[in-house]
């Protein structure tokens, strides 16, 4: 059955809060926000059911878009936050919203680890190789001879992040690539990602308008991807190393391991508390 033509119970407008998004108009992030309700409205799932949990900046505004529960975290440390409630909660869906920045600059080390805990998240970055929200300089993902921030006038010089090769090295269980010009793809595989049982890392290709305004070029540059998914780590490995970064859909899936811990923990706050005192 095709991911977009099913009857939901849940229209996408009922995952939608009543806050509206403040992004500049054109900015990639409104489509991957429609995507995730319409992939919601797919699987059926009851919105408290589900938890959106973000880090900072402007990608990272999510969780207060949707009528789920939601953390709208510290920058670079959603995927932390998100391990802990997945922990505490594996009951519930969670997802993880940000950016270029927030995951892979300060959060770069909770991306490594969170890929090889292989915990049952859908990790959804929203990459526009810029900082958007304090205004526009260089992230890991900006090649090398971007000019345009003051902070960075003659470029970087230094190698981009590769996201989705690195989510795959370290241990993702579900890799793949969508792009906000494309929301139906996207939707489809959202809807995969949530539905595999593991560390789901999709690398959302999701142009800043403002700082970037080059990137509207994207949609001439984006293509299907080599291969069809695959779980063999060395096929999507040799795919994604000689991949342009725009190369779309799923590369990656395999039934990994995956660490959820046995138990709850039962301790109220305050006994936690009371362990921690000097
Ligand atoms: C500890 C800390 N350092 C720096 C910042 C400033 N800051 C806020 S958002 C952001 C980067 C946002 O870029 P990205 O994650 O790529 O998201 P976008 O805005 O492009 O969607 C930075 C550096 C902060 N809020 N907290
Ligand atoms: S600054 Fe860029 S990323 Fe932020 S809302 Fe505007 S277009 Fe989107």
């Amino acid at each position: 059955m095709d991911v977009l033509s099913s009857t939901p119970a849940l229209k996408a407008k009922d995952y939608k809060s009543d806050i509206k998004p403040i992004w500049c108009p054109g900015c990639g992030h409104f489509a991957v926000l429609s995507a995730m309700t319409k992939a919601l409205v797919h699987l059926g799932l009851k919105k408290e059911r589900v938890a959106v949990v973000s880090g900072i900046g402007c990608s990272s505004r999510i969780p207060a878009y949707l009528d789920t529960y939601g953390f709208h975290g510290i920058h670079g440390r959603a995927l932390a936050v998100a391990s802990g409630l997945k922990a505490a909660r594996p009951d519930l869906t969670v997802l993880v919203t940000g950016g270029d920045g927030d995951g892979f600059s300060i959060g770069g080390n909770h991306f490594l680890h969170a890929c090889r805990r292989n915990m049952d998240l859908t990790y959804i970055v929203m990459d526009n190789e810029v900082y958007g929200m304090t205004k526009g300089q260089a992230s890991p993902t900006t090649a090398p001879d971007w000019t345009r921030s003051k902070l960075t006038p003659h470029g970087t010089g230094v190698r981009r992040f590769q996201p989705a090769a690195m989510a795959l090295a370290a241990g993702a269980s579900f890799v793949a690539r969508g792009f906000s010009g494309d929301p139906s793809a996207l939707t489809r595989i959202l809807v995969e990602a949530m539905e595999h049982r593991g560390f789901s890392f999709i690398h959302v290709l999701s142009p800043c308008q403002t700082f970037r305004p080059e990137q509207k070029d994207w949609k001439e540059q984006v293509h299907p991807c080599a291969i069809e998914p695959t779980d063999n780590p060395v096929k999507a490995a040799a795919c994604l190393q000689a991949d342009d970064g725009k190369s779309l859909g799923v590369v990656f899936a395999q039934q990994l391991p995956v660490w959820q811990p046995e138990g709850r923990s039962t301790a109220p706050v305050i006994e936690l508390e009371e362990g921690f005192r000097v």
